[in-house]
């Protein structure tokens, strides 16, 4: 089902029409409201802005800068007037702060109805939503748009594994939106509770906040007999319901009349062609609290403007395929490598060389190892003391990180040291 008919099949010129009026608006309001964009904006004016080309003229947007203009310097909106506050994990300082007007809410709201009934929901459907409820966008954002779409929600979070199958064998929801390492890790627990797939009432499954492949896919909708559709968001932006695949599964529409989507060579900045790889960039055209300019999503794609089959004229980004920098998805969580350093540095007996190695299992249940080196002189110490060495690090980054990795203390000179760039980080996951 299409959900909103008078811009999901618009055609192209009334949609650029559309968008560079948006952007010329958007450009006046910024200036006007944001004491970032002031600065950034001194030497453009509204009326430079005439056609989506000129896009090409604004700066670029970066995770640096919302956290450099912490908490609220990038605002367009005074802090007494937002609605809510989400956060982006992955960050060892301050966390990326995103914050969204009533309105604003309204927009999310409406992209992810968009975006779930572009996944086959519809209103008369019970929505079981095991994304986490909380500062993380998950949660909330496929919350508002079943509300929207006028569908029943199950309002879960993710944990409480077996709760969750039982409820489901109770209330038959027919959907279920989580990431999809917990879709396989409940497919595993439902198959442990001596469930066949044909005991499963959830027949579609919105599935991301995490890169996965098409073997991931298959695997899902075996064990748990769905339809597994991808749903790619991030918080900087709006949270999920920034790009949707239909039933095509051939790439996710982006809902570009208010996320206008451009692709980069990340190392250049210059515009990519259609269907080539790069960096995908996003100017939100319509949002009132952080509105971004052209911000730069470090995540990879290629683009297409190509007709759908399913009659949607929005462009469609294929599934993530990695990133431009050195931040890792591990179960729906993002981690910067700087931020195991962060620790490491401050626990004294640990030295600074460190392997941080990802791997999937054969449930896809990721998981990771920290190599971590001790120092000559606490090497020659006390068992004891190497335990509660041990034992105060995985405490630090569970906190840090949101996920309790495995840590090893290796011998002192043992990792491989390297001339060039430290290799940190092994990800065997092969996505
Ligand atoms: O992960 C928002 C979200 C929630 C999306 C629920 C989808 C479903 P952040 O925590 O800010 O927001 O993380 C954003 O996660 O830049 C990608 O690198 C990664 N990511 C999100 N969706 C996908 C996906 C949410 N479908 C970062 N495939 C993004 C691959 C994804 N990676």
């Amino acid at each position: 089902m299409i959900y909103n008919k008078t811009v999901e099949i618009i055609d192209k010129a009334r949609l650029e029409d559309l968008q560079s009026k948006r952007l010329k608006r958007l450009v006046a309001y910024v200036k006007n409201n944001s004491p970032y964009y002031q600065k950034q904006l001194a030497h453009i004016q509204a009326d430079d802005i005439n056609s989506m080309k000129d896009i090409s003229k604004l700066p670029f947007t970066t995770k640096e800068d919302l956290r450099n203009n912490y908490p609220y310097g990038i605002f367009s909106m005074p802090h007494e007037k937002i609605s809510e506050i989400h956060m982006s994990s992955g960050t060892a300082g301050n966390p990326t702060l995103v914050g969204y007007s009533r309105k604003d809410l309204m927009l999310w709201a409406e992209v992810m109805s968009r975006s779930l009934a572009c996944a086959g929901v519809h209103s008369s459907d019970m929505i079981q939503v095991a994304f986490g409820y909380g500062s993380f966008t998950g949660g909330f954002g496929v919350h508002y748009g079943a509300l929207k779409l006028g569908a029943t929600v199950l309002p879960m979070s993710s944990g409480q594994t077996r709760r969750q199958i039982t409820l489901m064998q109770s209330l038959k929801p027919r959907i279920l939106a989580c990431t999809p390492s917990y879709a396989l890790y409940m497919a595993e627990e439902a198959a442990s509770m001596g469930l066949k797939p044909s005991d499963i009432s959830w027949e579609i499954g919105i599935f991301g906040a995490e890169p996965w492949s098409e073997g991931m896919r298959t695997e899902i909708e075996k064990r748990l007999g769905v339809k597994a559709v991808d749903i790619y968001g991030l918080s900087e932006i709006i949270g999920p319901g920034v790009s949707m695949e239909c039933d095509e599964k051939n790439g996710m529409h982006i809902w570009s009349d208010v996320f206008y989507p451009e692709v980069i060579n990340p190392d250049t900045g210059e515009v990519l062609p259609d269907k080539e790889k790069g960096e995908l960039v996003i100017t939100t055209l319509t949002k009132q609290a952080i509105p971004l300019l052209r911000y730069r999503t470090r995540d990879i794609v290629s683009m297409t403007n190509e007709k759908c089959a399913c009659g949607r004229t929005m462009p469609r980004i294929s599934k993530i395929s990695g990133r431009s920098d050195d931040m890792l998805v591990v179960r729906g969580i993002n981690i910067f490598p700087s931020q195991i350093e962060h620790v490491l540095l401050n626990a004294a007996g640990a030295a600074p060389h460190y392997q941080i190695i990802v791997n999937r299992n054969s449930i896809y249940q990721d998981s990771i190892d920290i190599l971590v080196e001790i120092e000559e002189q606490m090497f020659s110490d006390q068992m004891k003391e190497m335990e509660q060495l041990e034992a105060k690090i995985v405490k630090e980054m569970t906190a840090v990180l949101n996920i309790t990795p495995k840590l090893k203390l290796v011998s002192p000179k043992t990792l491989p040291r390297s001339e060039g760039k430290a290799v940190r980080v092994i990800d065997n996951r092969k996505i």
